[in-house]
């Protein structure tokens, strides 16, 4: 049987659309096999690639992020249909006027076009202040207050005051706040005593004029063979207090899904140095870098946040404070790995031989094996 023009031309119509159907189902099903493959849940892909929060403050920074990325795909879903529209359905047709039909000046048009990305504006901002309240907000009673002190190119973390009881309530704080004499003279005795003396946070320089810079008589140095360890309490409000001794450096722990600029002299930069956490709400080791360009060692410039129980914590500062001991000492006699399992100190000699330790340990699990707790020199 022969096809007349027109029946052809239908059978070539109905054959190109049945590849394209063919084509877009390949498309899908290959989406949905890498979405497989990479062990993706539906929570996982969700997060459109953001790490997982540990904080309140992190997962309401999670859900603003997802909903702004699923509000983004609506609105370019409706733009990609519109232009699909247009340059199908409106396209110059052979014989046809020079001009379509214009519709400038419609105003019911015009007011949808206007109203429409302002509403979306509207409802972006909106949610965005509600999560940045969130995430700013500070009490007044914090369980823990850090000082973080940032300078090329490495961390120094300091217990400021820690209240007692840890959980809620209206504790007593102690400080470990050094209050006597000159900070720059504590510190350079301390590198002493350490056995090879180091250079001053601040470049060397015992000036007196950055007064901000804070110190405690329960310290962690991170040096250049040892990464500075931050042991912290979970289910805990923390307070961070950050301060950079020479030049503007960036306090990011990735789990937390927030970094803030450290700098020098906050006061005259107009800057609000401390920022809380509600709580860090599961144990473990995290990450924590440098997220500011600082210089030649910048991105060796990492820290790790250790998270323990709040009796655990305690412990860890009894045996710092009257055993003084080490951190390394400290950690192991709370039954922790002594050092670092998310990172390891830059290696400055030119050849290591590949020495750079490849599996540290299990971030999540970093309890020593087979350990008994020491006692902490308390009753
Ligand atoms: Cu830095």
């Amino acid at each position: 049987m022969k096809l007349t023009h027109g029946e052809r031309s239908s059978a070539r119509g109905a054959a190109t659309a049945s590849r394209t159907v063919k084509r877009v189902g390949l498309v899908a099903a290959l989406a949905l096999a890498t979405l497989v493959m990479t062990g993706c849940g539906p929570r996982e892909a969700l997060r459109f690639g953001w790490p997982t929060g540990i904080t309140p403050e992190a997962k309401a920074m999670g859900h603003l992020w997802t909903w702004a990325v699923i509000a983004s795909f609506v609105v370019g879903f409706m733009v990609w249909m519109a232009i699909f529209i247009a340059i199908t359905f409106f396209r110059h047709r052979e014989g046809g006027d020079s001009f379509p039909r214009q519709t400038a000046y419609n105003m019911p048009v015009e007011l949808v076009l206007i109203t429409l990305p302002f509403l979306a504006i509207a409802v972006l901002f909106y949610f965005t202040v509600i999560v940045e309240n969130k995430v700013e907000h500070k009490t007044d009673d914090p369980g823990v207050v850090v000082d973080v002190t940032a300078f090329q190119w490495n961390w120094k973390f300091g217990y400021d005051k820690i209240r007692q009881p840890l959980a809620g309530g209206t504790g007593t704080y102690t400080s470990y706040a050094a209050k006597e004499g000159n900070p720059f003279d504590l510190q350079a005795q301390r590198e002493t005593d350490h056995g090879h003396q180091l250079p001053l946070p601040a470049g060397g320089r015992s000036d007196h004029i950055r007064d901000y810079l804070r110190f405690s008589s329960i310290e962690t140095l991170g040096t250049a063979t040892e990464i500075p360890i931050l042991v912290l309490p979970v289910n805990t409000r923390i307070e961070f207090n950050l301060a950079a001794a020479d030049v503007v450096h960036s306090f990011w722990v990735p789990e937390f899904l927030y970094k803030r600029d450290v700098m020098p002299f906050p006061k005259q930069n107009h800057s609000d140095p401390r920022f809380q956490v509600e709580k860090i709400e599961r144990t473990g080791a995290f990450v924590g870098r440098c997220a500011e360009m600082c210089g030649t060692y910048h991105a060796m410039m990492n820290f790790e946040i250790r998270v323990v129980s709040q009796a655990d914590f305690n412990r860890y500062i009894a045996l710092r404070s009257n055993q003084k001991l080490s951190n390394a000492a400290a950690l192991q006699a709370i039954c922790q790995r002594p050092t670092s399992v998310t990172t390891v100190p830059f290696e400055t000699r030119r050849k290591t031989g590949g020495k750079t330790p490849k599996h540290l340990g299990d971030t999540w699990h970093t309890e020593l094996p087979n350990c008994t707790q020491q006692a902490t020199g308390v009753s």
